[in-house]
C-alpha cells in the first residue's frame, strides 16, 4: 500500500495542487478516485468517514485525513522537507499567498470554469461578475511575477503549488491566457520541472458531468 492517499478525481484543480506535490516530491502515493459528479462528496457516509465538509481534496496518511489543499501542501512540506519556507519570513509570505488562492485566485476562477466550462451555463451576470473579479486575481499575480520566478523566495514552494492548480485545467472560462504573459512563462517553468505531469495523467475519474 502506499504511504500517502489521496483522494481525488481528475477535474479537481484543488486536488492537482496535492497530487502535483506528490509528483514533484516522487513521493509514494495512490489516487483513490472519488465519483463527485455522481454525488459521492455529498453523502452521508462519505462525510462522515473522510471530511465533513464535504469537499475534496482529502489526503491521508498515517491515520491521519487531512482536508483543505493549503493545509495539505503545508503537511506535506513538512513532513517531506520539500517545498516549504525556510525563515519565517517565507513563511508569512506563503499563507499570504494561499489564503489569496483560496479567496480570490482560485475560487473566483474555478467556481467560474465549473459553470461556464463544465455547466456549459453560457454567459450570465454570475459568469461576468465571476470572470472579472478571476481577471482581477489573475493581473496581481501576473505583475508579482513579472518580477519573480515563482511567488517566494525565487523556487518553487507550496505557494506556487497552491496557485497553479487551476491554471493547467483545460476548460474553457472565456479568460484569454495570453494576456497574462508571466502566468504563462511561470506554467511554463513549472512543466518543466522534473516528475511534471497534467492532471489528467495523475488523477483518475470523469473528467465532465
Ligand atoms: N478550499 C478548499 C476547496 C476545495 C473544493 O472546493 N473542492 C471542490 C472540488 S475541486 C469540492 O469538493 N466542492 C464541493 C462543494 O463545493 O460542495 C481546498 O482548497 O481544498
Amino acid at each position: 500500500m502506499a504511504e500517502f492517499k489521496l483522494h481525488c478525481f481528475a477535474a479537481s484543480g484543488n486536488s492537482y495542487k496535492a497530487a502535483l506535490f506528490l509528483a514533484l516530491a516522487n513521493a509514494d502515493w495512490e489516487p483513490v478516485v472519488v465519483d463527485y459528479f455522481g454525488g459521492e462528496t455529498r453523502t452521508e457516509g462519505w462525510r462522515d468517514n473522510l471530511n465533513e465538509m464535504g469537499e475534496i481534496p482529502v489526503l491521508e496518511h498515517k491515520g491521519l485525513k487531512i482536508s483543505q489543499s493549503g493545509v495539505i501542501l503545508d503537511y506535506l512540506a513538512e513532513v517531506t522537507g520539500k517545498f516549504g519556507p525556510r525563515t519565517d519570513e517565507e513563511k508569512r509570505d506563503i499563507w499570504r499567498w494561499i489564503l489569496f488562492d483560496n479567496h480570490k485566485f482560485t475560487s473566483y476562477y474555478a467556481t467560474l470554469r465549473f459553470m461556464y466550462g463544465l455547466q456549459k451555463t453560457g454567459d450570465t451576470p454570475v459568469t461576468q461578475f465571476l470572470r472579472d473579479r478571476a481577471i482581477g486575481a489573475y493581473r496581481i499575480v501576473d505583475k508579482h511575477l513579472a518580477a519573480n520566478k515563482f511567488l517566494v523566495g525565487d523556487r518553487l514552494t507550496i505557494a506556487d503549488l497552491s496557485l497553479i492548480g487551476y491554471v493547467y485545467m483545460p476548460e474553457e472560462t472565456g479568460i484569454d491566457l495570453a494576456e497574462f504573459p508571466h502566468i504563462e512563462a511561470w506554467k511554463r517553468r513549472i512543466s518543466d520541472l522534473p516528475g511534471w505531469r497534467h492532471p489528467h495523467e495523475l488523477m483518475p475519474g470523469k473528467k465532465a458531468f
